[in-house]
């Protein structure tokens, strides 16, 4: 009974005498985590786009033409950084406790069960960084789904299988008229033009099943519903002229992946100029042509079903025979 009890006795000691050192060691984590989140914090604010560039923005599309989209970009990088300080962070601690308290022997490490800063520090950090990311997800979200009263322009968007119609409007809603309008057909793609410098809203609507309208520099996509359901978004301007190519997101049928337009965003002058000219009954090439723009979409190119130069049969035997 003698010699097990001092057997014992050393360890308790040596635990109890070691607790303090646990103590600093458990602040000292903390220090480090605190000092590595303002580190990240501080690099997203200095480099947020230049790191984004670098890295291939992460996966996320880079290019964006609208503020929104600039928004949403920043927001994917920042928490893109922010992740990657806490994966570093926490790789760190892995290897770091691999090596240090690899097995020397057969005597047991210090157990820190029940640490407490240890276990503060576990539980507050993931719901300080959560919520965060929740914060800047919430006003960069409420930011991008924004209506304002008064838009600049109004275009409503009428998608039908499998094409698109831009409605240019006198005021917002149902009850506002088309003033003019563009059509997409099987041979002509249809052109959106829209101005740089001005917000504009888009009010959606289906003659048929569910649609979605997407620009990918936009880097916003949003459902196009039939029935009374408008969906309605904003952008608060269009950063660059050119064509874009726009298309449908939403599987509507056999020829969804056919139902392409494109965006011209030109000047306000050209802008008002090629209203003008549809106005006055030009057809969309005619006004297009007037304004000095390529009449046809660059981006994209009718859809071309090949129906005649397909023959399933094997050495070419006749198409034709029987029924
Ligand atoms: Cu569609």
């Amino acid at each position: 009974m003698v010699a097990r009890s001092s057997e014992v006795r050393p360890s308790a000691v040596r635990h109890s005498a070691s607790s303090g050192a646990v103590g600093r060691r458990g602040r000292g984590a903390g220090r480090i985590a605190g000092l590595g989140l303002g580190g990240a914090a501080l690099l997203v604010l200095l480099t947020g786009c230049d790191v984004g560039a670098a890295f291939g923005g992460f996966g996320w599309p880079q290019g964006g033409i609208t503020p929104e989209s600039h928004r949403m970009y920043d927001l994917w990088i920042a928490s893109c950084i922010a992740a990657l300080a806490v994966g570093v962070f926490v790789w760190g601690l892995i290897f770091w406790c691999v090596v240090r308290y690899r097995k020397r022997g057969n005597e047991l490490p210090v157990q820190t069960r029940y640490n407490l800063p240890m276990e503060f520090l576990y539980t507050i950090a993931p719901i300080l960084i959560v919520s965060v990311l929740f914060y800047y997800t919430a006003i960069v979200q409420t930011d991008v789904v924004r209506t304002t009263k008064n838009p600049d322009v109004t275009v409503e968007v009428v998608a039908f299988k499998w094409n698109w119609q831009f409605n240019y409007r006198d005021g917002q809603g149902q009850d506002a008229n088309t003033v003019a309008s563009v059509l997409g057909t099987s041979d002509v793609i249809p052109i959106l033009v829209l101005p740089t410098d001005r917000s504009i809203r888009f009010e959606e609507t289906s003659r048929d099943v569910i649609h979605s309208f997407w620009v990918p520099e936009m880097l916003f996509k949003r459902d196009v519903f039939p029935g009374k359901i408008r969906n309605v978004f904003e952008v608060s301007k269009l950063d660059s002229e050119g064509a874009y190519v726009g298309r449908c997101a939403e599987l509507c049928g056999s020829y969804h992946a056919f139902m392409n337009f494109e965006l011209r965003v030109v000047s306000p002058e050209k802008y008002d100029q090629f209203l003008a000219a549809k106005r006055d009954g030009k057809s969309t090439q005619e006004a297009l042509t007037a304004i000095g723009e390529d009449p046809y979409a660059k981006t994209t190119k009718p859809f071309e079903t090949r129906r005649g130069e397909v023959n399933f049969n094997p050495d070419d035997a006749p198409a034709g025979a029987g029924n």
